[in-house]
């Protein structure tokens, strides 16, 4: 799988789309377009996500030049942060998430350089 910016019809590929706090979309279907559902339609590899302090749930899924899952849908699995206020080390949540992501990463062999930086 690669990445393509929205509207562009490249085969196998596709764009991120980051689900926060909710559970999958219906996969027939384009994922919707709203704070749960963060849509990297230019092709970002990486993205800065500010959250309420508190536990949040991720997940990256692959969406088709339409914004429609493909099939097999690709996609992370969820993975559960929390997000601590400016008054803790944003560098040592962020790492603890980013080295987490990793593993996941490639125990599904997921291919994607997306980095979540700030929780
Ligand atoms: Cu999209």
């Amino acid at each position: 799988m690669g990445v393509a910016p929205a509207g562009l019809d490249r085969p196998n590929s596709g764009h991120h789309h980051l689900l926060i706090d909710t559970d999958l979309p219906p996969l027939n279907e384009p994922i919707p377009n709203d704070f749960n559902h963060l849509h990297f339609g230019a092709g970002q590899t990486e993205a800065q996500v500010t959250l309420k302090p508190g536990p949040h749930t991720l997940q990256l899924l692959l969406g088709d030049k339409d914004h429609i899952p493909h099939s097999p849908p690709v996609m992370s699995p969820r993975i559960r942060v929390i997000a601590s206020d400016a008054t803790t080390s944003p560098q040592v949540a962020a790492a603890s998430v980013k080295k987490r992501r990793h593993a996941q990463a490639r125990s599904r062999n997921y291919h994607s350089s997306a980095a979540y930086r700030k929780y």
